[in-house]
């Protein structure tokens, strides 16, 4: 171990007693009257989880586990990998409250195998057959399965199943024979991490859990409760995971172990503890400035300034990074937001597409269809519009039609009536020819007259030679009368022969 890492060692294990001297307030739980303490020696969390030589204080890993400064990876995303982590020492206290923060999440719809937590009396493998570590236990495993063995699609599923070190764990039916009490939450792929809280306070266990579809700290929900549990008086807790064909990163980045104490049990303890604490501390203190004289001495070179203060983030520097943190986090969020816009946009053109193509299909007319280039997309109130605008032009030359029909009927009309005018006029010509019938019927009768006052005359005259009646007439004169009544009906037959012959050269 180099001079370096022994001073991240060191600079580390102060910020874990910052941490302690901060949290080291025992605080009343109020129902029961609970008394919890933070026990840093069985947590793990962010920054400097692990160490630059990649140690993580006061735990072990191995397997294919890694640590890094913000997460442990208890098994990578690739094809069987298995991996653990255990506390170096046992548990103190008899009652807890663990709160782990974690993430499995993988490319697949379905991943495997998923992650363990362990209370047991002896520390499990790094590579052992359930989920990562050993099998045939004695303690609590608590399953975060996310493989479906048994084919009944009740994965990913939580299971609590306890052993006394004989049992061997029933892959097959994903458990279902052993299991003391459990529940069945997707807890792979979320937005945020998912958490779950594992209660073990006067032999009942409870398991809450966190489905991480929020940042907020309070929504957990029940997973599980089961009393009259009796795990093992002390033990050891630890964290495994293991993939097979398919694979899932495991990552868990908080583990903050809190003791239970009923109220009034714990006064002695933690003032112990407190002590313990305190020279510990002196003690590190001590080893840190043994290593900076000796650092000194080996490097003379070396930046005089080896400011304790340069270690730790100053107030203004850790609320820069947690603002930077968050906007990284909101970037990430937008980002996402962006993409499924974007996808919901693209599904959104493909269905109007082929609305258009079906509107094409079925709405309009072969002609127009033909007419249209293939390529053209045409939204569905465009393909009505133009259906409207063909129904109203048929419509117009429909009246169109009716109005030239019409318009040809009255010509028709006309045009018998104008052949009807030459009837009219023979008709005129006709009242013409009677007036001149009654004109010649009056001078026929003016010539009978004539005639017949010629007679007298003629009897007044003559009456010696014997012919005392009017009809006593002449032959001279008889003939007479009769050669211009004839020549007079001649004359008029003359006439309206002309006239007839007149009319028709007109028309
Ligand atoms: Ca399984
Ligand atoms: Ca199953």
């Amino acid at each position: 171990m180099d001079t370096g890492s022994a001073f991240s060692t060191i600079k580390s294990i102060l910020v874990v007693f910052f941490v302690i001297i901060s949290t080291q307030v025992t605080w009343g739980n109020s129902p029961g009257l609970v008394h919890r303490t933070f026990q840093y020696k069985y947590s793990f969390k962010p920054p400097y989880l692990a160490q630059k030589d990649g140690t993580v204080p006061f735990w072990e890993y191995g397997g294919n586990a890694i640590a890094s400064a913000e997460s442990v990876r208890i098994a990578p995303s690739l094809r069987s990998q298995k991996g653990a982590i255990w506390t170096k020492s046992k548990t103190s206290f008899d009652w807890w409250d663990i709160e782990i923060v974690f993430r499995v999440s993988g490319r697949g719809r379905v991943g495997a195998d998923g992650l363990a937590f362990w209370y047991t009396t002896e520390k499990g493998d790094y590579n052992g057959d359930v989920f990562g570590s050993s099998d045939r236990w004695s303690g609590l495993g608590i399953f975060f399965d996310s493989f479906d063995n048994d084919n009944k699609h009740n994965n990913p599923y939580i299971m609590a199943v306890l052993n006394d070190g004989t049992k061997k764990f029933d892959h097959q039916n994903d458990g279902t024979t052993q299991l003391l009490s459990g529940c069945l939450r997707d807890f792979r792929n979320k937005p945020f991490p998912t958490r779950a809280r594992v209660e073990y306070y006067n032999n009942i266990l409870t398991v809450l859990f966190h489905s991480g579809m929020t940042n907020n700290n309070e929504d957990y929900e029940m997973c599980l409760r089961a009393e009259n549990v009796h795990l093992p008086k002390n033990g050891y807790f630890g964290l495994s995971a293991a993939t097979g064909g398919l694979a899932d990163d495991h990552d868990v980045f908080h583990f903050l172990t809190t003791s239970l104490h009923p109220a009034g049990q714990d006064a002695q303890a933690p003032s112990d503890e407190a002590n313990r604490l305190s020279q510990e501390y002196q003690e590190y203190q001590k080893k840190l400035e043994q290593q900076k004289e000796e650092y000194r001495r080996e490097h003379p070179d070396a930046a005089p300034k080896d400011d304790p203060e340069d270690w730790f983030e100053s107030d203004n520097q850790r609320e820069l990074r947690q603002i930077w943190q968050a906007q990284s986090q909101m970037t990430d969020v937008i980002k996402d937001l962006s993409r499924k816009m974007d996808e919901v946009i693209g599904r959104q053109e493909r269905t109007l597409g082929l609305l258009s193509v079906g509107g094409q299909g079925a709405g309009v007319p072969s002609a127009g269809g033909g007419a249209m280039a293939p390529a053209a997309v045409i939204s569905r109130h465009e393909v009505e519009a133009l259906l409207q605008n063909v129904n109203y032009v048929a419509q117009t030359s429909k009246e169109v039609r009716s109005i030239i029909a019409e318009l040809s009927s009255r010509t028709d009309t006309i045009l018998q009536n104008q052949a009807r005018q030459p009837t009219a006029q023979v008709q005129a010509s006709g009242y013409e020819m009677q007036g001149v019938i009654s004109e010649m019927r009056d001078s026929m009768n003016n010539v009978k007259q004539g005639l017949a006052q010629i007679g007298h005359t003629l009897n007044t005259k003559d009456g010696a030679t014997g012919c005392p009646t009017p009809s006593c007439l002449g032959l001279t004169t008889f003939l007479v009368i009769t050669a211009v009544q004839l020549s007079l009906m001649f004359v008029y037959s003359l006439y309206r022969d002309s006239r007839e012959a007149k009319a028709k050269k007109f028309y």
